[in-house]
């Protein structure tokens, strides 16, 4: 039924001579919304996999709940992990508005489609930290979406750089892998998922 409320594009790249990645990514959607995640585990390899495995299990079960919340619950679940980087945003239908928080180097960017009086690109502020290890002080924001605007979430595999670069239009998928072939470095796990919002009009 929501289906067409918004389209997703993913690409991933695997860190050079391992057969798992640290990286993972959420996309769900609830009653009124959805979640979107990006988390990328500590290290490379097995270690990391399920680290990021465990996180992206302990989203999918709330995946209703405010990003503070969801953070909160990683944290005290993955004590025992190798721990992660997470950037989430949570949209809301209703208000036509997301929630925001990064935890750790997951570089967000909200590309809004109309020229406004505000900035066409909007950055998530990062926060260091390591879900599972250490919590920064948590504050979420909350901005307006309107139809068009696209949310970008790239792991630090993927060189920051590309927020300068953005597009203005195209298709999530295709942006997805221009993004990784252009800015992914095979010295890390590498991971870009591109979400556009699609409605209501
Ligand atoms: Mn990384």
């Amino acid at each position: 039924m929501t289906a067409r409320l918004f389209e997703c594009g993913l690409a991933a790249l695997t860190h050079r001579g391992e057969t798992e990645s640290g990286d993972r990514h959420v996309v769900a959607s609830f009653d009124r919304g959805a979640l979107v995640a990006v988390i990328d585990a500590l290290g490379h390899g097995r270690d990391a996999s399920r680290a990021a495995d465990l996180a992206a299990e302990v989203l999918a079960r709330h995946v209703n709940e405010m990003p503070i919340d969801l953070v909160e619950r990683c944290h005290s679940e993955m004590r025992d992990s190798r721990g992660a980087a997470m950037s989430l945003a949570s949209f809301d239908w209703k208000l036509s508005a997301i929630t925001w928080l990064a935890v750790g180097n997951v570089t967000g960017v909200l590309v809004h489609a109309e020229a406004q009086a505000n900035a066409r690109v909007e950055s998530l502020l990062l926060r260091s930290g390591v879900v599972g290890y250490r919590l920064p002080e948590l504050h979420h924001s909350l901005l307006p979406v309107s139809r068009g605007d696209t949310l970008i979430l790239a792991t630090d595999g993927v060189c920051s750089d590309f927020t300068k670069m953005l597009p203005s239009a195209g298709e999530p998928q295709p942006m997805a892998d221009r993004i990784l072939g252009d800015y992914a470095s095979r010295d890390d796990d590498a991971m870009v998922l591109v979400f556009r919002y699609n409605g209501p009009s």
